[in-house]
């Protein structure tokens, strides 16, 4: 190989040469028919990596007819493809795994001109650091960066805003909340133990309002969920130097970052949208397209019509959300690629994969064996907002569908166990739900891979759920952070903040409450139950790891087992206002006769086994654990 140091940016010798040769031979271009270019996807990529060659999409003007030339032996093009507007070309570019870090440049050219583009080869980041992955030893924190911490005011109110976009009293609009907003409460997050933070989409989102005479309007993406750019941070958020600082500092002290990412549709502002790159790009065009049906039965069912599975499949989730179409193999390669980068130049630890379902199942397959064959330790959990556990365990992977398909997906969330755990603790159904739950997770390949919803930013808040109190509310919290899978909290639960639907339920988070004097008694009390329950949890192997073993249930109370190795645990639910006395069989567990258990959370008791039974004396309204002595 001959010296590469060479070929870095700015324009190295060479590049200059055959640019002059070009104008010589050619002349000056005419204006108008000179290929330009105006951005590449992705702008970087890595030697060594699983995917290489690395398919380019590079957006411009006159590229009809263009080639791509590099002018490094280290990177070599091929299978050039321009679509029809000359407005985007497809390349893949291999890229040799000796070719050190730095900027390189590429040519685009035709026979009326040429143009210099500039791409990335990264260093690669510590795998020791980053990428590790998510367990049932994490406890996930679900962030909504735009309503948890402004630590930043100066991107509150971009130029190419209205002042109606960043009104913070509209629950709609933006609120300010940042990137440097969540590294400043790092200290607060490590307070309250939770290992992993889960941030709602980063992509860059539109900026300005939308206004209509609907209900709903004026209205704002702070949610990050229409993304404009698949390769830019949101600017109200920070940029990509933030980012990776957020990951780096969350690593330093031991917490893991999750970044949500939505493959399955783009806002209806991503200049995709008025110019796709190929006519099978999307489901549709803003003003030809389904809207889905949410029939999503017809994604599980094996006896579903291909009308409704495909509405279901290809449907836009709402007129402004563009429905990706990843059966287009361009389009499938662009974003496992668009997934791998983000990992790649941040560090993450995991992905949340929003509305993964209306995605074909063979993509979602693809998509993680690209991740793992990359990070083998990378975390994918997918959203199937479905509350019955036969439809979560159709898309967790592990085992293969009535259609062939495995989709190696490494979580789902349990919004069935979540129904019915809102359902038990406000009252509304008998604790016995919860073991009647469990017994589906005969459903699921390995159930202690799923991750324990607590609530999130598309549910009611458990302290504005009907029937709901603070002892409800720390029941639930106490229950998510001891049964089987990943616990994931939501921001200001621990708190106990009320909120009904969106976009009640992501109110900001109060400055005040991130610290104790800021706290009031309600507030403080749920703040350090949750708090015990992740201590406890991270004490005790066989609370994160633990067999799930059901012992008792009634009406009003549930005890169940944890066990693992020679560790076991007794985890008690008394929902009545009242101290309940029962017997708990412990002899199936093999805790013998004449042993003691001891809490290990809450009041000081002590329980004695005799002939094989545990006698529990449950506090009023309360969730307990033993350990055995
Ligand atoms: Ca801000
Ligand atoms: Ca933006
Ligand atoms: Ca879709």
């Amino acid at each position: 190989m001959p010296p590469l140091s060479r070929q870095r940016w700015p324009v190295p010798l060479p590049d200059l040469f055959y640019l002059l040769c070009l104008v010589a031979l050619f002349g000056v271009p005419a204006l108008g028919q000179t290929p330009s270019v105006t951005r590449v996807d992705p702008p970087s990529w890595w030697a060594g990596h699983t995917i290489n060659p690395v398919r380019l999409l590079v957006r411009g003007t006159n590229l009809g007819g263009a080639k791509l030339r590099s002018l490094n032996p280290g990177l070599r093009v091929s299978e050039v493809s321009v679509n029809e507007k000359g407005s985007y070309l497809f390349a893949n570019l291999e890229i040799s795994p000796a070719l050190p870090a730095g900027k390189y440049s590429l040519l685009v050219e035709s026979g009326s001109g040429s143009s210099a583009i500039s791409f990335n080869v990264e260093a690669p980041l510590d795998t020791r650091s980053n990428f590790q992955g998510i367990t049932s030893s994490d406890v996930i924190y679900l962030i909504m960066t735009d309503r948890f911490a402004d630590g930043d005011p100066s991107n509150n109110a971009p130029r190419d805003s209205s002042p109606e976009a960043n009104d913070r009293n509209n629950p709609r609009g933006f609120h300010g909340g940042d990137l440097r907003g969540v590294i400043n409460r790092l200290p607060y997050l490590k307070q309250l133990g939770v290992t992993a933070l889960w941030l709602t989409p980063w992509y860059d989102n539109w900026n300005d309002v939308n206004r209509c005479d609907k209900p709903w309007c004026p209205n704002t993406y702070y949610h990050g969920y229409h993304a404009i750019d698949y390769y830019a941070v949101e600017d109200r958020f920070g940029d990509l130097a933030t980012l990776r600082e957020l990951v780096q500092q969350a690593h330093a002290v031991g917490i893991k970052i999750i970044q949500d990412q939505v493959a399955n549709h783009v806002g209806s502002q991503h200049p995709w949208v008025k110019d796709p790159p190929l006519s099978s790009w999307f489901h549709g065009t803003l003003t030809a397209h389904e809207l889905n049906k949410f029939r999503n039965s017809a994604l599980l069912s094996p006896h579903s019509n291909k009308q409704d599975f495909r509405n279901t499949l290809d449907g836009w989730f709402s007129d402004d959300l563009p429905d990706m179409n990843q059966e287009e193999p361009e389009v499938a390669r662009y974003e496992i690629q668009n997934a791998l980068w983000w990992v790649g130049v941040t560090g993450i630890d995991g992905i949340r994969q929003d509305t993964i379902q209306y995605m074909p199942r063979a993509f979602i397959r693809d998509l993680s064996d690209a991740l793992h064959r990359q990070y083998p330790k990378l975390w994918m959990v997918g959203e199937v907002f479905e509350r019955d556990a036969a439809h979560t365990a159709f898309f967790i992977g592990g085992h293969t569908g009535w259609d062939g398909v495995d989709t190696k997906l490494d979580s789902v969330f349990d919004f069935a166990l979540w129904n019915a755990s809102v359902a038990v603790f406000t009252n509304k159904a008998p604790m016995r739900l919860l073991p009647h739950q469990l017994k589906y997770d005969a459903l699921y390949p390995d159930p202690s891979k799923v991750t324990v919803l607590a609530n999130n930013h598309d549910t009611t808040r458990f302290m504005s759920l009907t029937g709901a109190t603070l002892e409800g509310a720390m029941m639930h919290t106490a229950f998510v952070l001891s049964v089987r899978g990943i616990p994931q909290l939501y921001a200001g639960e621990e708190i106990a903040m009320e909120g009904k639907e969106d976009p009640d339920n992501r109110r900001d988070f109060p400055i005040a409450a991130f610290k104790a004097e800021g706290r009031n008694p309600k507030e403080q009390q749920m703040f350090d139950w949750t708090r015990a329950w992740i201590a406890m949890r991270r004490e005790h192997p066989a609370l994160r790891s633990g067999k799930l073993i059901d012992l008792f249930s009634d009406d009003e109370t549930y005890v169940f087992a944890r066990q693992l190795g020679t560790e076991t645990i007794l985890v008690a639910f008394n929902r009545v206002n009242r101290l309940k006395q029962i017997s708990v069989p412990v002899g199936s567990i093999e805790v013998k006769d004449g042993v003691t258990l001891k809490s290990l959370i809450g009041p000081a008791m002590q329980a004695r086994v005799v002939n094989g039974e545990a006698q529990l004396n449950l506090p009023p309204q309360m969730a307990i654990a033993f350990g055995v002595q």
